[in-house]
């Protein structure tokens, strides 16, 4: 029987388990990235384990997100990155640099290899043929260390790809597609592979918008097979010798499958607070009585600033001005893009319509300035609508292609591209310019003794962590709904970014978006459960969102299903991830309830996965689940990776 792309990249990597679906598996990572917002966490925990230079074959250290430096924070954690990776063997890229997985693709990423990154869209990398995967900073810098890192061996999702974009139409507009029909939750444990004839009529930062947004679904990771186009873009990034062919065999057998018709697909919208509530222009304006008319477009993000979006952006804005109602913004994703638009003659154009340039960061996507007015309607190019993440609590965010916001920046309302006129074949030169200097390599191993790590006052370390205990008795501090993104648990935007490497400051923000008493009376109460719906903790892959609550004293969280990082972060933590057996028992608990797990280490420790919390408040006993393996059960009961790795590692 023939192998998937992902198996057979999976199975080149195995190094613990065995290829079953559904069980867990360890593998050797070739290459990592960190970016600054979760990356001091993650070198402060490689730096506890003591491992002096890294065991990758590369690893790399990318300042994109807190590049506002509204205060002295994020110019110190960046000085202090920078230190460690000189000293620990890890590559630096500066910032103004570029976006990690922008920079990732163009100047690092091979074909066939493993990546993990302590970011959720490191899947752009599945754009040229990687299983690039989303974890915590944890288990980044176990992977650093040399560790293995653990997945549950994904069923894999064969999206089928036949016909060929109409023009104006994107590849955004796909990721959409596969969005509206699998949903948020639609990829949790699965990996999206994409085959087919269509394969072909898709260049590589198409390819990789389309893993980057992957994200979305919940997915392990997406990929694409790596061929001659592929070939052709790492040529002219001047890499063409780290190209192989990277493809499933003919009678690969995939556990579902979808089949898009490219050119049946039409431009696209994901409508304010989710990425998966996905709708045409046409279903828009007819909801919305007529024409949408905007107040903001900003065009950048991992997902949507390459250099061909750029290039279709300048040619929709060539010779017009941006509409009097609306604020244009533009991020171009790397430096080696910035340059290229200004040697193109691109920025030019840009500027000239009225556009407002920002620098090749994350910026807007995080909240890092340009939040839009109250109720705002913002068009993104981004992947993430979540309520609250533009800094404006009631902006209305909706998630589109570069082509359909530039025209509508242009119009002033939502505006379908295919009306702009005859589209040109925009094609990607055929070599970049290269020039790296913005990357700073690390010092040689000889070197490395003088370096000194240069820590400033916010950073302060891991948070305390312990054994897990006999019995936990403990109320519920929080009760919150489905689809809790991890923007909620512990949000972001410029004023609390820059508190990422302070957990105790940080912590005072955790939950406020859904109830802003929250870190008071969880302190107060000094240990709790918080108790959540399904899919908990899609999105981010911020270990803050389980490092703040380990902090404020929370023990376990019970839901109805996790989102797959949130899970293993709240595991290296040392937090008990638990789900309801039967969902309808999340009626049974309220917030304030006092639950008890009784003789919970005995029973973890003998391998029981099956518990009852007794709701000690009503009387009622509620069944409920613990999968943990082997490696998992070990870590929860040493109190979190941290402890557990310093042993293992050594
Ligand atoms: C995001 O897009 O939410 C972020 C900010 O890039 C996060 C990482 C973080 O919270 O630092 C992610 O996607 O993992
Ligand atoms: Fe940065 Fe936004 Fe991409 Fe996250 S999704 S890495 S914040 S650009």
């Amino acid at each position: 029987m023939g192998l998937t792309l992902t198996e057979k990249i999976l199975r080149a990597h195995i190094v613990d388990g065995e290829a079953v679906k559904g069980k867990e598996i360890g593998i050797k990572i070739d290459q990592t990235l960190t970016q600054d917002a979760t990356g001091t966490m993650a070198y402060l925990e490689f730096e506890a384990m003591g491992v002096p230079r890294v065991r990758t074959e590369r690893s790399v250290a990318y300042i994109d997100h807190n590049t506002l430096q509204n205060g002295f924070e994020n110019a110190d954690d960046h000085r202090f990155i920078g230190s460690v990776a000189k000293k620990h063997g890890i590559y630096f890229s500066r910032p103004g640099n570029g976006i990690c997985h922008q920079v990732h693709l163009e100047r690092f990423g091979i074909p066939g290899k493993t990546l993990i990154g302590s970011d959720s869209h490191t899947p752009t990398g599945g754009g040229i043929g990687m299983i690039a995967i989303g974890a915590g900073g944890l288990d980044v810098a176990v992977a650093m260390g040399g560790g293995a890192y653990y997945i549950t061996y994904p069923k894999i999702v064969k999206v089928n790809l036949t016909g060929k974009l109409s023009p104006w139409v994107a590849a955004k507009d796909v990721i959409l597609e596969v969005l509206k029909r699998l949903s948020v939750k639609g990829g949790v444990g699965k990996v999206i592979e994409y085959c087919g004839e269509g394969v072909k009529t898709l260049s590589v930062p198409e390819r990789a918008t389309i893993t980057n947004m992957g994200a979305e679904l919940g997915a392990t990771t997406s990929i694409f097979p790596s061929d001659e186009v592929t070939k052709q873009f790492l040529e002219a990034q001047g890499r063409g010798e780290v190209w192989s062919e990277q493809k499933a065999d003919e009678d690969a057998v995939y556990d579902e499958e979808v089949n898009i018709n490219l050119s049946e697909l039409v431009p696209l919208a994901a409508c304010p607070h989710s990425p998966d509530n996905v709708k045409s222009v046409a279903e828009i304006e007819s909801e919305h009585g007529g024409k949408l008319k905007i107040d903001q477009v900003c065009i950048g993000s991992c997902t949507n600033s390459s250099l061909l979006d750029m290039m279709k952006v300048a040619h929709i804005l060539k010779g017009k001005t941006v509409h009097p109602d609306v604020s244009l913004a533009i991020a171009p994703g790397s430096k080696q893009v910035l340059n290229m638009m200004a040697d193109m003659g691109l920025l030019s154009i840009m500027i000239d319509a009225g556009a407002r340039i920002l620098e090749s960061a994350c910026g807007p996507c995080i909240g890092m300035g340009q939040s839009p007015n109250s109720k705002g309607i913002s068009l993104r190019t981004f992947n993430r609508n979540f309520l609250g993440r533009s800094g404006t609590k009631d902006g209305q965010i909706y998630l589109v292609s570069p082509e359909l916001a530039a025209i509508s920046a242009v119009t002033g309302y939502l505006t379908d591209p295919r009306t702009i006129g005859e589209m040109p074949e925009l094609i990607l030169p055929e070599k970049f310019t290269v020039h790296d200097n913005m990357i700073v390599p690390p010092a040689t191993e000889e070197e490395a003794g003088t370096v000194e790590i240069l820590r400033g006052p916010n950073i302060k370390p891991y948070p305390e962590t312990a054994p897990l205990e006999e019995s936990i008795i403990a109320p519920v501090s929080l009760k919150v709904e489905d689809n809790i993104t991890t923007d909620h648990i512990m949000p972001a935007g410029a004023k609390i970014l820059p508190l990422r490497s302070n957990i105790p400051a940080i912590s005072q923000h955790c939950f406020t978006v859904c109830d802003e008493k929250f870190p008071e009376r969880a302190k107060t109460l000094g240990k709790s459960i918080i108790v959540g719906g399904s899919n908990y903790g899609q999105g981010s892959s911020r270990e803050h969102a389980a490092l703040a609550p380990l902090y404020l004293g929370i023990k376990a969280v019970l839901v109805k299903s996790f989102a797959r990082i949130h899970r293993a972060n709240l595991i290296n933590a040392g937090i008990l991830p638990l789900t309801f057996v039967n969902e309808q028992d999340y009626e049974e608990i309220h917030q304030g309830d006092m639950l008890e797990l009784a003789n919970i280490r005995e029973k973890i420790s003998s391998g029981e996965t099956k518990f009852i919390v007794l709701n000690k408040t009503t009387g009622k006993e509620i069944p409920v689940l613990c999968e943990l393996t082997g490696r998992t059960k070990e870590i929860i009961l040493a109190g979190g990776l941290l402890d557990y790795t310093r042993e293992t590692l050594k």
